[in-house]
């Protein structure tokens, strides 16, 4: 097991479409069983291969809810095969947008249809939370971000604020500051 370092936006390799895997061979299941590690101790409730630099079509979730415990889900070649016509809005946000939160309005329920960790054919009717964070992961697949799914004007607001805090770490790290967390107490959301 490995923690993988995340990618932030803007970095050209978050807008690139990502590959099918063509089997979930012992090399799938290690990039699994990483991004899972590195989804936990960010902590997030989902990842995306290419959120780690890998333009795999391989996603991992576990939203961890009590009421309906479903997870840790792993996803080789997700597919959208059904959508409600019904939409919801739900607040999200993302490990590569760090520290910005934004309304995005999907499908209310979708059934998506993948490769388990097995390479066994598996369809999950999702809702809800899951829902959102299936649909939020599978658009990362295809190079798209959930700050694409919001007004051009905030967007570029939240890429402008993305470049700035990444030019005030580079300098910081160049005059030898120690990196600031959001796990810091200090600086805790
Ligand atoms: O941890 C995450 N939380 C979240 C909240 C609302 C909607 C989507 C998400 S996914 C996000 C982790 C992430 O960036 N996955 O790609
Ligand atoms: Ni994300």
């Amino acid at each position: 097991m490995a923690l993988l370092p995340i990618l932030t936006a803007p970095d050209p390799r978050l807008k690139k479409k990502s590959l099918p895997v063509e089997a979930v061979d012992d090399g799938v299941r290690q990039l699994m069983d990483d991004m899972l590690e590195t989804m936990y101790d960010a902590p997030g409730i989902g990842l995306a291969a290419p959120q780690v630099g890998v333009l795999k079509r391989v996603i991992v979730l576990d939203i961890d809810r009590e009421e309906a415990k479903t997870g840790p889900l792993f996803m080789a070649n997700p597919e959208i095969i059904e959508a409600s016509d019904e939409d919801a809005s739900y607040e999200e946000g993302c490990l590569s947008v760090p520290e910005h939160y934004s309304d995005v309005v999907r499908p209310a329920k979708v059934t998506v249809r993948y490769l388990d960790r097995d390479g066994k054919s598996q369809e999950l009717a999702c809702e809800g939370l899951l829902s959102t964070c299936v649909q939020h992961e599978i658009d990362h697949l295809d190079g798209i971000l959930f700050i694409d799914h919001i007004s051009a004007l905030k967007r570029n607001i939240i890429l402008r604020k993305l470049l700035k805090a990444r030019k005030e770490k580079e300098r910081d790290e160049v005059e030898g500051k120690p990196a600031a967390s959001a796990k810091d107490p200090e600086h805790a959301l």
